[in-house]
């Protein structure tokens, strides 16, 4: 069971206890010895969970080496071979499904409930998923091969997740990987780690090397990387797309977003009002597509508004351990911060929620912001925080300019009654998924990711296991069948 002060934690401390509370990069099959580093915290707390160690150039390097060295004979494993690895991998993870949840909640403030109900099975079912996807590739992808060696840098806001998005279709479609997690947020991949070994993966299919945007640079930067796949924030994205530029290296970026809720007046406002909950309020807004932006028909906005502080004055905050929580710790002191001063920069009307915070920890209300011109920094820019600014609308077209007012097209949700509407509506957003009366719905068979300054690629289902393909320098070629 989970709660306050459970087994989940005691487990969590066993484990931690183990490595000493200090950990050293995974490279070819084992843990290597640890070096200078960081540490990584509890942000409901503060606690010093872990150190983990600083990768260098010459790190990256040997991770990197271990791959290229596994790869060729993991990439000439018949498919239904690679599958049996990803399905015991699925397996080990709904069996330490537990230790898993609760060391993400500690390490990354999530509540526990989201942790336990949403990341661990989701991961789960992405390897199950692309277990069955390696037995086809045989069949289906006779023409296609894997690029080689994959170098993976991923964020803080599903760390496990993540992890599985990249990992599970990169391992599928034969290729080795280097995974370098985010700062705040190393632990779960380095129990993952452990797990490759009790599925028994062949040493250097997977490598972790842990460190900050330094340690990530480096691995794009590395000549032996055939493919990067990055998701983080758009200033790092570019930066990678200018890196990788000229250099043959395969890339798919999946960034930032500001992405619109539209609440048109004949909406059912309840499914509304809770599916916004989720939209804004889930992992504490810090989801790359959050429904961030609000805007909501004219003849109901006051009304909805006012349902809407209700809802908020009832979440509950606090100890992200504790299953009665809905709204958790942000992942650091510094996101803190960065939230707290784009809200106090603020030219809108801010509302608080009137919950009340825990006396320590990263803790930020749910916050509501009305009042704010289109053009204003809170409506374009992703504050990635429990916030969300709110906006009117009168006609269908209105509602499209302003959904399609940002530089960012991650996704968009939209709630009517009106079917008819909402087939008009759905098509005209620029958005990589468009969800009606339904919001962040996710499955590892449907492709996600972004249009415009929200990236390219996608991740899930068939599509985005071609992104670790590329079609075979040896393919056979096709016969040709005499007229
Ligand atoms: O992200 P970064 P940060 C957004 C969100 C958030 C902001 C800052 O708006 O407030 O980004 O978060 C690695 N080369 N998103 O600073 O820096 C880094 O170590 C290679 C949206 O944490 O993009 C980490 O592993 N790698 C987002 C990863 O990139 C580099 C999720 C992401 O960190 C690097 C997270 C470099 N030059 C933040 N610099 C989403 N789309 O879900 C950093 N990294």
């Amino acid at each position: 069971d989970y709660g306050p002060a459970p087994e989940g934690n005691a487990e969590v401390k066993a484990w931690l206890a183990r490595h000493k509370g200090n950990f050293g990069h995974f490279i070819d099959g084992q843990f290597a010895r640890p070096g200078t580093g960081f540490a990584t915290k509890n942000p409901a707390t503060g606690d010093v969970l872990a150190t983990v160690t600083q990768g260098t150039v010459g790190d990256v390097d040997a991770a990197v080496k271990a791959a290229r060295r596994a790869q060729p004979k993991w990439a000439r494993l018949p498919g239904h071979a690679r599958a049996k690895y990803l399905y015991a991998l699925a397996r080990l993870i709904q069996k330490h499904s537990r230790l898993l949840a609760v060391l993400e909640t500690m390490d990354n403030g999530k509540p526990i409930r989201e942790a336990r109900d949403i990341d661990i099975p989701l991961v789960a079912r992405h390897f199950y998923y692309h277990a069955g996807l390696a037995q086809l590739m045989d069949s289906e992808m006779p023409g296609m091969a894997p690029h080689g060696v994959c170098g993976a840098v991923i964020p803080w806001n599903f760390p496990l997740l993540m992890l599985a998005w990249k990992v599970a279709p990169a391992l599928a479609a034969g290729n080795t990987v280097v995974l370098k997690p985010a700062e705040y947020t190393p632990l779960t991949a380095l129990l993952f780690a452990e797990i490759t070994r009790e599925a028994g993966l062949p040493k250097g299919v997977l490598n972790i090397v842990t460190g900050d945007g330094e340690t990530g640079a480096a691995l794009v930067a590395h000549p032996g990387v055939d493919k990067i796949a990055f998701t983080g924030s758009t200033p790092v994205g570019r930066a990678i797309r200018r890196a990788t530029a000229g250099t043959g290296k395969a890339l798919t970026l999946e960034l930032g977003g500001k992405s619109p809720y539209i609440v048109f007046d004949d909406a059912d406002i309840d499914s509304a009002i809770e599916g916004l909950v989720d939209a804004i309020w889930f992992n504490q807004g810090q989801v790359c597509c959050a429904g961030s932006r609000l805007l909501v028909q004219e003849g109901i906005a006051e009304r909805f508004h006012d349902r809407l502080k209700r809802r908020m004055d009832g979440l509950r905050i606090g100890d992200p351990l504790d299953k009665c929580i809905d709204v958790g710790a942000v992942v650091d002191p510094v996101q803190l911060a960065t939230i707290t001063d784009m809200v106090n920069g603020s030219e809108g009307e801010v509302y608080h929620a009137k919950t009340p915070l825990p006396g320590q920890g990263c803790f930020y209300p749910p916050t509501l912001i009305t009042g704010l011109g289109t053009a204003s920094r809170l409506m374009q820019e992703e504050i990635f925080g429990p916030v969300l600014v709110s906006m009117t609308f009168r006609t269908p077209q209105e509602a499209v300019d302003l959904a399609n007012n940002t530089r960012f097209g991650l996704a968009a949700s939209l709630w009517t009654e009106n079917i008819n509407l909402a087939l008009d509506i759905a098509p005209k957003i620029r958005a990589g998924v468009v969800w009606v009366n339904a919001t962040n719905l996710f499955d590892a068979a449907a492709g996600f990711g972004g249009v415009r300054e929200s990236g390219f690629g996608r991740e899930g289902g068939w599509e985005g296991l071609l992104t670790y393909l590329k079609p075979a320098a040896a393919a056979k070629p096709i016969k040709r069948v005499a007229a």
